[in-house]
Parts: structure tokens; C-alpha cells; sequence
């Protein structure tokens, strides 16, 4: 961290003390985990400058937009709708946390057996370590699995401030209908706690940026199918991860000047690993910063991670939204249409999923996958079953942890026989 940033922090609320370790232990973790990674492209340069001031450039800007007007929208989902969001005018920051903190704060409100998610959450606000929710105007849950479902109800009751979304369950007409309301209210709702009203012209430019950040991912996404691969996975995550919390037109060109870099790296044949280096796509549960120990295992034995089926990763950016719109009505039911096709577990059924699975594959050229659920994470625990199944022909692993390193050697120890069956 360049500066002191003591008194803001203080003004937020923050529990210093616990706050002065938080930061102490990521930044050792960060030097550990990247910045002793070999042949790193120039531009992550960039991702290191916003991982070192987390909580602080990052939170003066956003202070600085709050004082301006606009509105902080903490979100917990990708089916939160950001386009709507930047229409209103607002920020929209990713709330969900990679990281086993405040647990025993949490688990005071939740049980013990909840996923490390939903626990870290909690945990962040309750121990007074997050400046994000600190910042919020409205923090914005949803009905997917049954976990946050009810956590955002206590949420709510700590921080007055939560605001729920309704999220089928199915893609059945009657579904589809309840969604686009959903979205409509949504935009109501933006326009209440804004004061401004939504126009076309504010869905244009809103679905520009959020388009053209997706793009930007995507790139980044088909570079990684090179062998050798251009970016370590390490690399590649920490830039999905701070897709959630960055400003989105810096993002955007940050990582298309990263892209260009590693096409030239591409064309050169020049990687982080040798040509040949098994390739590992891991799949599953979200993937919240600053969680990269099962990329930092698999990396660490030998492989290279070259995606991530995951809300941080493929499904946050692998549908564009058709800006093809003359209306607002127009918009919201586009807006609506391009959210459902996100192949959350949530959903019964979801055969997109081991699907979407597949082409990755193939146009990654992985040679095995990790299906990595978060302890107590129904829906993708349940679901591995189902990909397992449609992917048979290709090296299968499923895995469960959380945030906690003590099944770290246990974790080594099992990724490292299924390289050796993919070798
Ligand atoms: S679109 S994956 S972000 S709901 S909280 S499901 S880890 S038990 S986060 Fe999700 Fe939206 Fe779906 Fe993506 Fe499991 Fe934990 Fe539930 Fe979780």
C-alpha cells in the first residue's frame, strides 16, 4: 500500500487492528503465490498495482464517486444485471470473498456447515475488514442456492441495506416472464435510490462498457488455448477476479493491452510453461479473490490451468449482450434474455452446462478437468455427477475444499496422481 489510508479506513468503520493483519497476510501471500511466478507478462504489472491498493486507490475512487452522487451496488451474483446499474449512473462492486475471515463472527449468525462463500461474506462485514460493503448504497442478493437465499435475510437485519431479486429455478416460459420483471423492478429500483431516470441512451452506452469488457475477457480467454500457453492460470483468474471490483473502461484496456502483449507471445511461441505442459481447466464453484489455492497447487504440480469454468471466468463472460435495441422495454427484455443464459447449478435442469463444458475443452485443448465445489455447495456437488457423466472420454477429478490450507498437502497430493494418469 502506497499511502496511509488510516482515517479513511477509520471513517468506514473498520476494526484496524484486525484489518492492519488481513492486509499483512494477502500481501505475503501475493508475494508468495505471484510475484515468485517465472516469465510473468508486462502487463500484469497493472493487476499487481490494483491487488497492492485493494483497499485503498480503489476505495478512494469509489468514495470520491459516492461524494459526486453516484451509487455503490454490492453484488453477490452474476445475474445481477450490471448494465442497469451503470445506466442508473451507479458502481457496481463484486462483494463476494475469497477468503476464510471472521469466521467465528459468522458463524454466530449462520451454521457451521455453510460453504466458505457465504461464510466469508458474513465473516468480512461482521469483523469490520470490508471497505466495499462499508461503501455501499444497496448491496443486491438473489434466490439461487439456499445458502445465500437465507444468509441475505440476516444480512439484512446487520446492514439494513440488502435488496433481493427473484431468480427462477427453471427456463420454462412462465419463468422467463418472472425474470423479466425481476429486471424491470430492478431498474426501478436503480432509478428510485438514483433519482435519475433511466433513458435508451443510458442502456446504450451502459451496455457498450459492460459489452466490451466481456470482449475483453474473452480475448484474454482464446489467447490461453495457445501451447504453450501465453498466461499462467494464477494470472488469467486474477484478471477475471478483478473484473468484479475495477473501474470497467480502465479494465477493459488494461487487459486488451495485456491481450496484445500475449498475442505477440503467441506468435513468438513463447509461454510460461513448455509446449506440451499438461493443460487443466477447472470447473465449478465461483473462484472469489483472493482464493487461488487450487490454481496455485495445480501450477505448483506441474500443470497449467487454462480456464476457469466458473462465474469468475467463462460463464461471467461468455454471452454478449444483443445491443441491437430501440426501446427501453426493448433493452430490459434483451438484458433478460442474455442473464438466463448463465448455466448456474441453480438451475433444474442445466444440460447447458456439461455442454458449454465440452466446447471449452476442445477449443482450449485441455487434457483433464478439476471439478473443484466449495464444502457445502449443493448445487455444483450435486452437479458433478452430471458432468462427470458427458465428459467421459476426458480426465475427470472432483474436489472439494474451502478456504482453509490445512488439506493443502492432502489437496498436492491428489492433483498430483491425476497428472500422472493424464501424462
Ligand atoms: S450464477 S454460481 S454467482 S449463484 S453461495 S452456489 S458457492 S453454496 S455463488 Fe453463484 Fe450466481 Fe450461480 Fe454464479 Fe455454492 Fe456457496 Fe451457494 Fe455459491
Amino acid at each position: 500500500m502506497g499511502k496511509d489510508y488510516t482515517e479513511m479506513w477509520k471513517g468506514l468503520g473498520l476494526n484496524l487492528e484486525k484489518h492492519a493483519g488481513l492486509l499483512g497476510v494477502l500481501s505475503d501471500a501475493y508475494k508468495n503465490i505471484y510475484l515468485s511466478q517465472k516469465e510473468r507478462p508486462a502487463g500484469m504489472g497493472y493487476f499487481d498495482f490494483v491487488i497492492s491498493e485493494v483497499h485503498g486507490q480503489r476505495i478512494i475512487e469509489i468514495l470520491k464517486a459516492k461524494k459526486e452522487g453516484k451509487k455503490i451496488i454490492g453484488t453477490f451474483c452474476l445475474y445481477v444485471p450490471e448494465e442497469i446499474i451503470l445506466a442508473a449512473d451507479g458502481v457496481c462492486i463484486g462483494l463476494c470473498a475469497g477468503a476464510e475471515v471472521g469466521t467465528s463472527e459468522a458463524e454466530k449468525f449462520i451454521p457451521r456447515n455453510t460453504c466458505a462463500l457465504i461464510k466469508a461474506f458474513m465473516g468480512f462485514k461482521l469483523a469490520g475488514l470490508c471497505p466495499y460493503v462499508e461503501s455501499t448504497d444497496l448491496i443486491v442478493g438473489e434466490t439461487t442456492c439456499d445458502g445465500k437465499k437465507k444468509a441475505y435475510e440476516i444480512f439484512n437485519e446487520i446492514t439494513k441495506k440488502v435488496y433481493v431479486m427473484e431468480i427462477p429455478n427453471m427456463k420454462t416460459e412462465e419463468d422467463r416472464k418472472l425474470w423479466l420483471n425481476e429486471v424491470r423492478k430492478f431498474k426501478e429500483k436503480m432509478e428510485e435510490i438514483s433519482g435519475k431516470k433511466i433513458t435508451l441512451n443510458d442502456l446504450k452506452k451502459a451496455s457498450s462498457t459492460v459489452n466490451k469488457k466481456r470482449e475483453a475477457l474473452q480475448r484474454l480467454s482464446k489467447l490461453r488455448s495457445a501451447d504453450p500457453a501465453p498466461i499462467s492460470g494464477l494470472d488469467a483468474l486474477l484478471v477475471n477476479q478483478v473484473a468484479f471490483y475495477d473501474d470497467p473502461l480502465r479494465f477493459t484496456e488494461m487487459t486488451d493491452r495485456l491481450c496484445a502483449e500475449l498475442e505477440e507471445r503467441v506468435k513468438q511461441g513463447v509461454g510460461v510453461t513448455k509446449k506440451g505442459t499438461p493443460r487443466i481447466i477447472i470447473s465449478g464453484s465461483p473462484i472469489a479473490i483472493p482464493n487461488w489455492k487450487l490454481h496455485a497447487v495445480t501450477e505448483g504440480s506441474g500443470a497449467v490451468v487454462v480456464g476457469e469454468e466458473s462465474c469468475v471466468g467463462e460463464r461471467n463472460h461468455r454471452e454478449l449482450l444483443d445491443e441491437n435495441f430501440t426501446t427501453v422495454d426493448e433493452a430490459l427484455g434483451k438484458i433478460s434474455s442474455r442473464y438466463l443464459t448463465i448455466d448456474c447449478a441453480c438451475f433444474t435442469p442445466n444440460n447447458e452446462r456439461p455442454d458449454n463444458i465440452k466446447s471449452l475443452v476442445e477449443r482450449l485443448g485441455a487434457d483433464g478437468i478439476i471439478h473443484y465445489s466449495l464444502q457445502f455447495c449443493t448445487p455444483y456437488m450435486m452437479e458433478a455427477y452430471k458432468v462427470e457423466k458427458t465428459l467421459k472420454s476426458i480426465p475427470f477429478m472432483r474436489l472439494e475444499t474451502d478456504y482453509s490450507m490445512e488439506d493443502m498437502g492432502q489437496i498436492k497430493t491428489r492433483v498430483e496422481a491425476f497428472l500422472e494418469t493424464i501424462r
